[in-house]
């Protein structure tokens, strides 16, 4: 390989070994990110409440592609809970970094339920969205009520 090719390379090799938190340039804009993200993400996860709570009509096609939305979302805010975003316009208690280990599982379980709650909604059936909307809110409520300011 000559050398300008080799160079490449092994920039393009370290900009992907480079940690998650690395990824943006202050701690506010990893904030203003996972804010973003949760944003977007109650947004299309209320959409589908609403038809679980039945104020709108259930549509197992609307259901599952805000779903399947509230799932792409759902894999983005925990990149930008990096070293030094403690700090600044943020709700995040501190034992998100003590107690990393908690927090993480948290998240995962979350991420499980919205994928249990696409499968419900595929399934066109408004039980199954109904419990599986509970199930994924519980996992909502338990990382707020441990990780999160009032
Ligand atoms: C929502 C939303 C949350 C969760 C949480 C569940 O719709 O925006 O953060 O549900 O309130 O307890």
């Amino acid at each position: 390989m000559k050398r300008p090719l080799l160079v490449v390379a092994a920039i393009a090799g370290l900009s992907f070994a480079l940690p998650a938190a690395a990824q943006f340039q202050k701690p506010e804009d990893a904030i203003k990110y996972r804010k973003a993200a949760f944003t977007v993400m109650a947004a299309h996860f209320s959409r589908i409440g609403a038809m679980a709570q039945g104020r709108v009509p259930f549509d197992g096609a609307a259901a599952t592609a805000n779903a399947e939305i509230v799932a792409t979302m759902s894999a983005l805010p925990f990149t930008a809970f990096g070293d030094g975003t403690d700090k600044g316009d943020t709700r995040a208690l501190p034992k998100i970094w003590s107690d990393r280990a908690n927090f993480d599982a948290g998240a995962k379980k979350m991420q499980d339920e919205v994928a249990k709650l696409v499968a419900a909604a595929k399934s066109n059936n408004l039980d199954n969205v109904k419990t599986a909307f509970g199930a994924v809110g519980q996992t909502c409520k338990g990382c707020h009520d441990n990780f999160r300011k009032e």
